[in-house]
């Protein structure tokens, strides 16, 4: 930490070390003369051309002087204030800042005095045994090997398996040192890794949950083959709730704690296309009725069940969108990190709730699932449990017909430094498993690959027998006094409740790791010959009768053949022991789930005051709009009830957007804290990690970071607060690479600010192509629960964020925000006057200035972003030049004009008796005069987008085609939205409305130098 007080009558307290910065200005102070400070309050906020920080006290006391003012230039070193001391503790000298040269010297003159000489170390060559190395695998000495075998059994039997590992461990450490080559492997032997006799039992009842379970299969597949019976465009899906029911089933009824009173509950992410087997479910508990299950993908009407977990349709029910396969394996990681990280923030307490994510296998195919799984292992998540349904087959076929999924998944997940569960084999196996003295069997298991395990649940017990089983003669003989029922009865770990059980029991037990639990089904289980482990499972959404009918017998459903026939349901008596034994469990376990609700208190929005500074004009200080929105930042971290829940994430791209400050002032999240002395630890904007710390720095992955927003932005129902998320992304690298997130986020009415900084596709000017954003604002319309602004001023800025924190966390409304936010420094003006400036604002447009003098020929302007500076430098060539008026409209959203235009005209058009409303842009426009010419740094559909709700002419600018780096000059001259083309097109445009002759335009366009041969833009 740095101190910069020295001895005297009172203490002075100097601008520490600020990097790189010279003569800043001092923009704000943040104390007076004689108030009281401690260590730590803000006292000045200092300000580069980049960003802004606050230089916090580091001593406390009475103000007995202040030695700076507003506008002040300071350096380091310089005095900003007099203090008297409160420390009891005698002063100290002057705390210089570690020097590191000096402790190299030091370290040096230390090593001189010990006299340490450095003589090469004695390098002993070892002349190495002549032995014969046999390279192939066979066993040159079998007794040998038996015995080191049998010791080891015996410190397995005395010491434990851990003991046993140990040893294993030291022996391997001791052949690597001797230079022998260490085998590496990842994987384990094709087995289960809980032994038997480590297996917990289930203190369940195993006959009623068969039973249970059975119905719950029956009615899910009875939902999906009435649907499609009805109407066979409404598809479905058995096949995967078929192959998970059993790994649902446990967790329901033995481990997923509700949110109660007490508990804040468990999360559950279900597999998307398990839908069905969830609402089956839902029904027996009396959750939902027949009529609803009947509805299943029938949502228009009020009531209907969707298709898959959709918080935003069914928000009493599901939590978490999970069907955009990928999504939400990395969603529940950054759920369970943001878990721990409210934890340890303090603002929620620990007690013990875990995150669980149920995926497929395929679904482990999107570089999405495993792209997140090193942060699990790195930020020790052992509140989170991965079950990977392994079934072997996706929707086309095999997921590994040539390997085997379940290993190859082991080999990463250990990798990466999860803890693995392998759930492969049922009960029935473990005697033939304690039979296998040779280990043939084992052989077997390892040596086939998953297209013939898929093969031989398609077929029966015969051909297991020859295809499996006849592998060697040992494996042969095992299974000699075998039928070939009982052969297919040899059930796989996924569906066998023990099982299941014991991993669930161990997963949830441990600590300091995440768990992925890797469990062995077959798709379609007891489906029959239309649909159970063969290539078309997961399209199969028709069952026959017979297939019906062998479905019934297998999970034995107490249906007649006639009930079958008619695919009805099946819900025993409320007084049935199922529906008891069901609702008990349920009850035990704290409640139903899936459940989503909301118990979070609002935040009230700040007083508009916090801005006030924002609706002032910058004078002579130059900023850009990012730096502006740092600045607002800052000033709500003052806030006491907006400072703690704000929660900034950023990938990477702090310092880009002058967010360094933030480091000191409230920490980056860091579960160990910090173990380190950061290199820049005595400056001020020092990279301190902190267990407590609140921003979440993600670094480079902007996934990651969108799913921390979307965490953050769902605080309020997955753990009952409201929290404040502000994603600062490189505009084009936010939208356009998380698209599929940004819509989750919506169905999950995550709330929060998106921002996209650095925006606009010729202001951020020398990155080029693939860095300059000039659609983000078109992907963000698309999102129907996401209003996006454009904002060219700071008070823009601030009324628009005022009015998001207010609508989306103190009225709770289910919206999000996305702004962008530009790199441009300019010179802000006061915010106009006018009383309906905000409300113009808000809803996308306002009058901002009006060149009035001529009153013969008049245009409208219409500019967002940058691009209004532009229309504005463009209108007064216009006035003085031409002595054309006109009038120029801000828009801060095109997007909130054409919702609104497109709601006004669809009322009119069903309202055709009634007196026609009129859309806000047409209030605007209406009655002004001359044709009207939009523009912004984003493509001319951005503008075009309110052309139906005019009724003038109206002509738009963009920056349609790739984006190049150059100057911003060249690039608005290359796109055609500088004002010399702003003038040129106006000019043109009041020509062909007839207004004025067409000489002007001509003149223009050769005084400007303006290339008519030149192609678009998007054909370059
Ligand atoms: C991102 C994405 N791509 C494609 C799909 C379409 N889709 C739905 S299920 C499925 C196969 C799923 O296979 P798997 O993950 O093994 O799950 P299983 O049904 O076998 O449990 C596919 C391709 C999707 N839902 N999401
Ligand atoms: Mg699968």
């Amino acid at each position: 930490m740095y101190k910069y007080y020295q001895k005297c009558m009172s203490e002075k307290l100097l601008v520490p070390d600020i990097g790189d910065f010279e003569k800043v200005e001092v923009i704000e102070l943040l104390v007076k003369q004689g108030d009281q400070i401690k260590v730590n309050d803000p006292i000045v906020t200092i300000e580069s051309d980049k960003s802004s920080v606050e230089i916090p006290s580091t001593i406390s006391g009475l103000i007995e002087s202040i030695s700076v003012k507003v506008g002040d230039k300071v350096s380091k070193g310089d005095l900003l204030l007099n203090v008297v001391s409160s420390d009891n503790k005698p002063v100290t000298e002057k705390i210089i800042p570690k020097d590191t040269e000096k402790l190299i010297i030091e370290a040096e003159e230390a090593l001189k005095k010990n006299n340490i000489k450095e003589e090469p170390a004695e390098i002993i060559k070892k002349e190495k045994p002549q032995i014969i190395q046999v390279v192939n695998q066979n066993d040159i000495d079998p007794v040998e090997t038996q015995e080191w075998l049998e010791s080891l059994s015996a410190v397995i039997n005395r010491d434990g398996n851990e003991r046993a590992h140990y040893l294993i461990k030291e022996l391997m450490n001791k052949a690597y040192m001797e230079g022998a080559n260490i085998p590496y492997s990842q994987t384990t032997p094709y087995i289960n890794t809980i032994p038997v006799v480590e297996e917990v039992k289930s203190t369940g009842d195993q006959n009623i949950e068969r039973r249970i379970r059975s119905l719950i299969r029956w009615n899910a597949a009875a939902m999906v083959v009435r649907a499609n019976k009805k109407f066979p465009e409404l598809g479905g899906h058995i096949g995967t709730f078929a192959s998970a029911a059993t790994l649902y089933d446990v967790g329901m009824n033995h481990f997923w704690r509700a949110k109660n009173e007490n508990f804040g509950g468990d999360l559950i992410y279900f597999q998307g296309h398990c839908a069905p087997g969830i609402y089956s479910r839902a029904f027996l508990e009396g959750r939902l009725n027949e009529k609803q299950l009947d509805n299943f993908r029938q949502e228009v009407k009020p009531g209907g069940l969707s298709s898959y977990p959709h918080p935003w349709l069914m928000p009493d029910f599901w939590q978490f969108p999970t069907v955009s396969m990928g999504l939400g394996p990395m969603l529940a990681i950054y759920q369970a990190r943001f878990m721990k990280y409210l934890i340890n923030r303090g603002l929620i307490k620990d007690d013990g709730r875990k995150v669980w994510a149920f995926l497929g296998d395929g679904e482990m195919d999107e570089p999405e699932s495993l792209g997140a799984i090193g942060l699990a292992a790195r930020e020790k998540l052992d509140n989170l449990i991965f079950v990977v349904n392994c079934n072997l087959q996706r929707l086309d076929g095999p997921v590994r017909g040539n390997g085997k999924i379940i290993q190859e998944l082991e080999g990463i997940f250990r990798g990466a430094g999860w803890n693995v569960i392998k759930v492969i084999w049922g009960s029935y196996w473990d005697p033939l498993l304690a039979n296998d003295k040779t280990g043939h069997l084992v052989k077997a298991m390892n040596e086939t690959v998953d297209g013939e395990y898929q093969a031989m649940k398609a077929r029966d017990g015969a051909y297991v027998r020859e295809k499996f089983f006849g592998k060697f003669p040992e494996t042969k003989k095992l299974i000699s006094n075998l039928s070939d029922t009982d052969i297919w009865r040899l059930n796989r770990g996924g569906h066998d409740p023990h099982k299941v059980f014991a991993a669930y029991d161990k997963a949830s037990k441990n600590i300091g790791s995440p768990t992925v639990i890797i469990a062995k089904t077959i798709k379609g289980y007891g489906m029959g010959k239309t649909g159970e482990s063969v290539n078309t499972t997961h399209q199969t959404k028709k069952l026959d009768i017979d297939d019906l009918m062998y479905y019934r017998d297998r999970f034995d459903v107490p249906l007649t053949d006639e009930q079958v026939k008619n695919i009805e349901y099946y819900k025993p008596d409320e007084n049935s022991p199922e529906i008891k034994y069901i609702k008990k469990r349920r009850l035990d376990l704290g409640g139903y789930i899936p459940s989503r609700t909301t118990y979070a208190k609002p935040i009230l929005s700040p007083p508009s005051d916090i801005f006030d500074n924002m609706k002032v004009s910058t004078g002579e200080k130059q900023m850009s709009t990012t730096m502006a929105l740092v600045r607002m930042l800052t000033n709500l971290l003052r806030d006491k009830n907006v400072a703690p829940r704000l929660v900034p994430i950023i990938p990477d791209e702090a310092r880009t957007f002058g967010m360094e400050g933030f480091f000191q002032k409230i920490g980056i999240y860091a579960h160990e804290g910090q173990k380190y002395e950061p290199e820049d630890s005595a400056q001020l904007s020092s990279y301190r990690e902190e267990k407590s710390g609140q921003v979440l720095e993600e670094g480079i992955n902007e996934a990651g970071a969108m799913s921390s927003w979307i965490a953050a932005g769902t605080s309020y129902t997955n753990h009952d607060i409201e929290m404040i998320p502000i994603y600062l992304f490189y505009s084009m690298f936010g939208f356009q690479r998380i698209g599929d997130l940004a819509w989750a986020g919506a169905d999950s009415q995550s709330r929060g600010f998106l921002i996209g900084a650095t925006a606009g596709r010729t202001t951020l000017a020398g990155e080029g192509l693939q860095h300059q954003d000039g659609h983000s604002h078109l992907l963000a319309s698309t999102i129907p629960n996401c209003l996006s602004y454009d904002p060219t001023f700071h008070y823009e800025l601030a009324v628009i964020f005022r009015e998001g924190l207010r609508r989306m966390h103190e009225n709770k409304e289910n919206i999000f925000y996305y702004i962008t936010t530009m790199n441009e420094n300019y010179s802000h003006p006061e915010m106009p006057k006018d009383k309906n400036c905000e409300e113009g604002i808000l809803k996308g447009m306002y009058k901002i200035k009006e060149f009035s003098k001529f009153k013969k020929t008049k245009i409208q302007f219409l500019g967002s972003g940058t691009i209004l500076r532009e229309m504005i430098a463009g209108a007064e060539i216009l006035q003085n030049e031409y002595q054309i008026d006109s009038e120029i409209w801000s828009v801060t959203s095109f997007n909130e004009l054409r919702r609104d235009g497109m709601e006004v005209e669809r009322y009119n058009l069903l309202n055709p008796d009634q007196e026609p409303k009129k859309s806000f842009v047409e209030l605007c426009l209406g009655k002004t005069e001359g044709p009207i010419m939009a523009a912004s740094d984003y493509m001319r559909i951005n503008s075009d987008q309110i052309r139906p709700y005019v009724n003038k002419s109206f002509y738009s600018l963009g920056t349609d085609g790739f984006g190049r780096s150059d100057t911003r000059k060249n690039l608005r001259n290359f796109f055609e939205v500088d004002k010399e083309h702003i003038v040129t097109y106006g000019l043109s445009v009041l020509a062909k409305e007839q207004l004025i002759a067409s000489k002007y335009a001509s003149e223009a366009i050769k005084k400007y130098n303006i290339d008519k041969n030149k192609p678009m833009p998007t054909k370059l």
